[in-house]
């Protein structure tokens, strides 16, 4: 399908803007983890402090490059499935908001005024255009949803009423209402709590309210960050592996129950928060044991996939066919499945130690520490950065009308990031179970031998091998960027284009339960109803007593955000 003019150009640079912000990330998060290794032993590097780095590192990473890849991809993906229009005026509003946003805040970052780390969470206060530019960020993301997908979908059933909705399309529709739902209680506590602070409206805040909504977000949102992943591994994957996908219901299935199960989980990150009732985070806990099920639908929906893949290639025996997959396949399309079993041997990590954090006694013993680190470098770092960043270098090249250029380093690029996080994720487990914390500056306290108090000489080996992952990944992704920049300025050969190789299902039994969306939804709202009414009304009314003033934290230090007003001038 043939994409030209203004709707080429915004797709191209929805992908390229924060591909270029993301060299900013990783190259900050080679800072981290050399400096918790006490490689680099400073409070800084040119002019960026460790706790500002770590906020540009988790904002641009987790927040920015995903956002921006989730909405190209969708937009793509309604495009190419329902082959209907989008509105370019839609687009252009939800660009510039987008842009506009990511700007504000990036000023914000950068220039010292918003170091709060990606949860920003209160009593920490930013400068107000954090607040605004990430709120503008999100309203950008959340356009083509409601006026370009929703109406589009409408239109494309009265024109189709007997036909089953494109699986991509279903994936893309439940992660954007998924995305929509989140959005307002992380826009409450930004625009009743944060905001009114930093414009100093307010001297007052109510942290664990502000908390309590801000996981009501932070959880889900590490699903809208997987389903796009989810997507290709479902109707692309099992393609690029020489078959097809193994049950269209099951995939069906998954994402549907993540939209059921991903919302009403926050309280697992709240486990040693005081406040809130054990019952409640029990009854969280248990949840978050149900939204691990459709990833396990998932492991074994891609596995079996795999294996007919695999067996069309001429594999045979009970492991033998694992030699018949294109790991290395330089031909057409087939490098991208690189980047897709990278990911997902790096996500059977990252479930595991998701269970372990899920688990409501083990959390007690890795909360906090560098045990968590490991397990979201191998999540959102792992299956989520590989298949957005392969996906990137595809859409680029097809609406480049080039080939991929650099294929051998972009081939190499996903297996050496895999293997620098899987040794990543092994050394920081082990440390976070000796006790490191996550988000310290490890070489100027405890891994400091100067520092007779603090030193723990016994996490050093963990943490030095944790560096040499960090730096393999590193390695991997430099790899990359020659590819990427590579196809960016090739000569195009062909009329640009979008086209995914979407492949057939191999079982696809019609299934009432996985045809309509509006029952899941509305079991969506009562569960949520169900499991939050209740800890937003004690955070409202136990959290009072916790009322305390913002703090801004200024070269390291946190300040209380009346004695830094007294003291400077911040514009
Ligand atoms: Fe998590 C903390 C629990 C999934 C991201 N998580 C985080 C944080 C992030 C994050 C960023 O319960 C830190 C937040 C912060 O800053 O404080 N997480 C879970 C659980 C899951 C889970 C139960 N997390 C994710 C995903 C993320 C992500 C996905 C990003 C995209 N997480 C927690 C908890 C905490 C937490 C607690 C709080 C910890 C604390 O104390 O602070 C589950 O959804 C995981 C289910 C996954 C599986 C794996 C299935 C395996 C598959 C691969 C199959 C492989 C194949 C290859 C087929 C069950 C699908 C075969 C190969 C061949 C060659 C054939």
């Amino acid at each position: 399908m043939q994409v030209k003019g203004a709707l080429r150009f915004i797709l191209l640079s929805q992908l390229i803007i924060p591909f270029i912000l993301l060299i900013l990330g990783v190259l900050l998060g080679l800072y981290q983890v050399l400096a918790r290794a006490g490689i680099i032993r400073s409070a800084d590097i040119f002019g960026i402090n460790y706790y500002q780095g770590l906020t540009l590192h988790g904002v641009i990473n987790a927040i920015v490059f995903t956002t921006f890849f989730a909405v190209a991809f969708g937009n793509a993906i309604m495009l190419h499935q329902l082959k209907r229009p989008l509105k370019v005026g839609v687009q252009w509003v939800s660009w510039l908001l987008m842009v506009g946003g990511t700007l504000m805040a990036a000023w914000a970052m950068l220039t010292g005024r918003a170091t709060v780390l990606y949860t920003f969470y209160l009593p920490m206060v930013a400068h107000w255009t954090f607040y605004v530019g990430a709120t503008l960020l999100l309203i950008g993301s959340i356009l083509p949803y409601f006026l370009d997908w929703i109406p589009n979908t409408l239109a494309w059933r009265r024109e189709n009423p007997n036909a089953k909705l494109p699986l991509a399309v279903l994936g893309n529709l439940v992660n954007f209402t998924l995305w929509f739902l989140i959005i307002l209680p992380l826009a409450t506590t930004v625009l009743f709590q944060m905001l009114p602070m930093s414009l100093g409206l307010a001297s007052e805040v109510n942290p664990l309210l502000s908390r309590t909504l801000f996981w009501f977000f932070g959880h889900a949102v590490v699903y809208f960050w997987l389903l796009p992943s989810y997507i290709m591994l479902y109707t692309m994957l099992p393609k690029l592996a020489g078959g097809k996908l193994y049950s269209d219901p099951a995939a069906r299935l998954a994402f549907l129950l993540f939209l059921l199960f991903s919302i009403p989980v926050g309280l697992h990150h709240q486990y040693t928060e005081g406040g809130l009732s054990s019952g409640w985070k029990l009854w969280h806990a248990f949840l978050t044991f149900m939204v691990a099920l459709p990833s396990f639908i998932t492991a074994f929906t891609v596995a079996a996939s795999l294996e007919h893949g695999a067996r069309q290639n001429g594999g045979q025996g009970l492991f033998g066919w694992w030699s018949k997959l294109p790991y290395w396949s330089r031909e057409g399309d087939k490098w991208l499945f690189a980047y897709f079993i990278s990911g997902l041997i790096l996500f059977l990590f990252g479930g595991i130690t998701g269970i372990v954090n899920a688990s409501y006694n083990l959390n007690l013993i890795v909360h906090n520490t560098a045990w968590v680190v490991g397990h979201f470098h191998t999540t959102v770092g792992g299956l989520v950065t590989l298949s957005f960043l392969g996906m990137t270098l595809y859409m680029i090249a097809r609406l480049r009308g080039v080939d991929v250029k650099a294929k051998p380093l972009a081939l190499a690029a996903p297996y050496l990031w895999m293997l620098g996080f899987v040794i990543f994720e092994i050394a920081l487990s082990i440390t976070g179970l000796q006790g490191a914390p996550r988000r310290s500056n490890l070489g100027i306290s405890y891994l400091d031998p100067s520092n007779e108090l603090l030193y723990r000489g016994d996490w050093l080996f963990w943490s030095h091998v944790g560096a040499l992952g960090g730096a393999i990944a590193v390695i991997g992704f430099l790899a990359y960027v020659v590819s990427l920049v590579g196809t960016l300025f090739a000569k195009p050969v062909r009329a640009p284009e979008i086209d995914f190789p979407i492949a057939e299902a191999l079982h696809d039994t019609p299934t009432p339960l996985v045809v309509n969306l509006r029952p899941w939804v509305t079991a969506t709202l009562v569960l949520i109803a169900i499991s939050y009414t209740y800890p937003v009304y004690e955070s409202m009314t136990r959290g009072i007593i916790t009322k305390v003033p913002g703090y801004q934290s200024i070269e390291n230090n946190l300040v209380p955000q009346q004695t830094l007003r007294e003291q400077t001038r911040l514009p």
